[in-house]
């Protein structure tokens, strides 16, 4: 080999790794800086995580798989609809504005709760009704239906990842 083709062939060398170390740095540093962040600035990787949308549909949770209207037969029906209009956002339920307000109805009342997803993956589940809404994105909505037959203070949650830690979660009453 000449000195002259040798001479090019080190140049080109490094020239290559000159490239390489200017831009792999910017580059990387540059993917990082792509991480989406929610209004609160912390980083939202795990409720991406959470769902690939390749993921098959949701089974449901583990609880009882009891139809929701197995009506306890010593409760009366009100012959009442209440409706609760509410919204999910990362990460707390919100009616009108309040966050994870206080559901209250009397024994024997249908609940309604129409639910949409304004931010974010979720679903609104009240366990001890086998009250479970679908999962859904924003901006998406669902409903569920149940009879409140049982008198107490019953904890609402978003079941999705660790949203019910997070603050996904609050109560509703039901009063005899
Ligand atoms: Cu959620």
């Amino acid at each position: 080999m000449g000195k002259l083709a040798f001479a090019l062939l080190v140049l080109l060398l490094g020239a290559v790794i000159a490239v390489g170390l200017l831009v792999l740095p910017g580059y990387i540093t540059g993917q990082a800086a792509q991480v989406p962040l929610d209004s609160a600035g912390t980083e939202n990787i795990s409720e991406a995580d959470e769902m690939p949308p390749s993921e098959p549909e949701w089974a449901g949770p583990a609880f009882p798989s009891d139809p929701g209207y197995a009506v306890n037969d010593s409760v009366s029906l009100t012959g009442e609809t209440v409706v609760f209009n509410v919204t999910a956002g990362n990460f707390k339920f919100m009616i009108d504005g309040e966050d994870n307000p206080n559901l209250t109805v009397k024994l024997g009342d249908v609940v309604r709760v129409e639910f949409t997803s304004t931010e974010g993956y979720h679903d609104f589940v009240i366990a001890e009704f086998n009250a479970i809404t679908d999962r859904v994105w924003a901006v998406n909505s669902t409903s569920v239906e149940f009879v409140a037959d049982k008198a107490g203070e019953f904890e609402y949650f978003c079941s999705v990842g660790k949203h019910r830690d997070m603050g996904m979660a609050g109560f509703l009453t039901v009063e005899e």
